[in-house]
C-alpha cells in the first residue's frame, strides 16, 4: 500500500473487488484475464455486452448542442484521425507501456456539433447499458482525448470495447469507455459509474486517486 493515501486505501480495492465478483459470475469470460492481452486486462461492470458492426454501430451526439447528430462508423472513419503513443493506467495498479489509440479528437466532434453556451461537461455512455463516464468541457477539448476506433493498431476489439471507445491519455483508464454509444452536452459535471464508488472525477494519473504514479501523457 505504500503511496496509497486514505482515499486511495479506501477505495483501490474496491474496483478489483466488484470487478472480480463480476468476471467469476461472467461464463463468456469476455471480463476476464485473455492469454495474448498484450499486459491488458479485459474489464466490464456488466456480464455481457452486445456486439456491434459497422452495419449497426451509432453513436449519438446531443444535450446542449446546437446540432444533435448521430454517427455511423463509416462518418467516424471519413474525419481527420489522430495517433497517440503513451502508457495506460489502471487505477487497480497495472500498466500497459507504450499503446498507440487512434481516433477522431473529441474536440472535433464538439465543434461539428457546436456547444451552447451553458455547456460545462460531457456525459459518455455506453451500449453495454450501465457504464457512464463525465469530463469536463476543457478536458474534453484536450488534443489527447480521443474517440477511438484503433487500438494497438487494430481496430479496437469488441473486448477492449469496440468498435469505438473513448481514450483520455492523461487519466487513470477508467475514464476510457468502453462500448461509446452517447455523447451528451450538460450544464454540470455528472460523475462517472467509478465516481459513484469513490473514485475521483478528476483522474490525472499520479495526482488523484491517492496513488502516485508516473504520470501518462
Ligand atoms: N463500458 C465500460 N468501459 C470501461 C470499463 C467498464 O467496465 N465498462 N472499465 C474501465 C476500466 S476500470 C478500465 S481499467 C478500462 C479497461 O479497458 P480494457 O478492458 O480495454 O483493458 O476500461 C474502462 N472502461
Ligand atoms: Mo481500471
Amino acid at each position: 500500500m505504500l503511496g496509497l493515501g486514505v482515499a486511495g486505501a479506501a477505495a483501490g480495492p474496491y474496483l478489483q473487488r466488484a470487478v472480480e465478483s463480476v468476471t467469476s459470475k461472467d461464463p463468456t469470460g469476455l471480463s476476464d484475464l485473455l492469454p495474448g492481452g498484450g499486459g491488458f486486462r479485459y474489464y466490464s461492470v456488466v456480464g455481457s455486452v452486445p456486439t456491434r458492426t459497422a452495419a449497426d454501430y451509432t453513436l449519438t451526439v446531443d444535450g446542449l448542442v446546437d446540432r444533435p447528430a448521430t454517427y455511423r462508423l463509416a462518418d467516424l472513419q471519413a474525419m481527420p484521425q489522430r495517433r497517440i503513443v503513451h502508457d495506460v493506467q489502471c487505477v487497480t495498479g497495472w500498466r500497459v507501456p507504450g499503446t498507440p489509440f487512434e481516433g477522431v479528437r473529441l474536440a472535433d466532434l464538439l465543434d461539428q456539433v457546436g456547444v451552447r453556451p451553458g455547456a460545462t461537461a460531457v456525459r459518455f455512455s455506453c451500449f453495454d447499458g450501465t457504464y457512464t463516464e463525465s469530463l469536463t468541457l476543457d478536458q474534453a477539448r484536450r488534443d489527447d482525448v480521443l474517440v477511438c476506433l484503433r487500438m494497438q493498431d487494430r481496430p479496437v476489439s469488441h473486448e477492449h470495447g469496440g468498435p469505438v471507445r473513448l481514450y483520455v491519455a492523461p487519466m487513470y483508464f477508467y475514464k476510457s469507455a468502453k462500448w461509446l454509444s452517447g455523447i451528451t452536452l450538460t450544464p454540470t459535471v455528472q460523475p462517472g459509474y467509478w465516481e459513484h464508488y469513490g473514485y475521483d472525477v478528476d483522474a490525472w494519473v499520479g495526482r488523484s486517486n491517492g496513488r502516485d504514479d508516473a504520470p501518462t501523457g
